[in-house]
């Protein structure tokens, strides 16, 4: 097997890409195996649309008055920094609510063995030779989602 395992590329909404009214967000995401380093794009036309990284609370209630992290260049590509729960959603008034919005998981790794036995393939590493061109935000996404919880 290789050493090296990439990071996979998920385009928000396959062709259609960040819309409204047209796309199952909570089924595209529900139907991706997301992993640690993996990438998100979203495509929109950022006249009418953003994207906005929240807390579980506000993703549940659509009501945003402190996002994590927000993207509005039309053309945003984020990385998953670690495993836990992201949750995604347009901060433009009402589009929420009209199901623009999505919940990524990422499972922890499986605990590592302190015994010293090495039975099993090296897990997937973190460590990857991705240059990573937006590493601030990915700070900014791994501190804030530190403070979340
Ligand atoms: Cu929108």
């Amino acid at each position: 097997m290789a050493a090296f395992t990439k990071a996979a590329v998920y385009e928000v909404g396959d062709s259609k890409g960040w819309i409204v009214g047209n796309v199952d967000y909570s089924q595209w995401a529900s139907s991706k195996n997301f992993q640690v380093i993996d990438i998100l794009i979203f495509k929109y036309n950022k006249k009418y649309h953003n994207v906005m990284q929240v807390s579980r609370q506000e993703y549940d209630s659509c009501t945003v008055t402190d996002p994590i992290v927000t993207f509005n260049t039309g053309n945003d590509s984020i990385t998953l920094p670690a495993s836990g729960d992201y949750y995604y959603l347009c901060g433009i008034p009402g589009r929420c609510q009209i199901g623009q919005k999505f919940h990524v998981h990422i499972d922890a790794p499986p605990a590592t063995s302190s015994s010293g036995s090495v039975n099993n393939p090296p897990q997937r590493s973190v460590a990857s030779p991705i240059s990573f061109t937006r590493f601030s935000i990915i700070n900014m996404i791994g501190f804030c989602f530190f403070l979340a919880f």
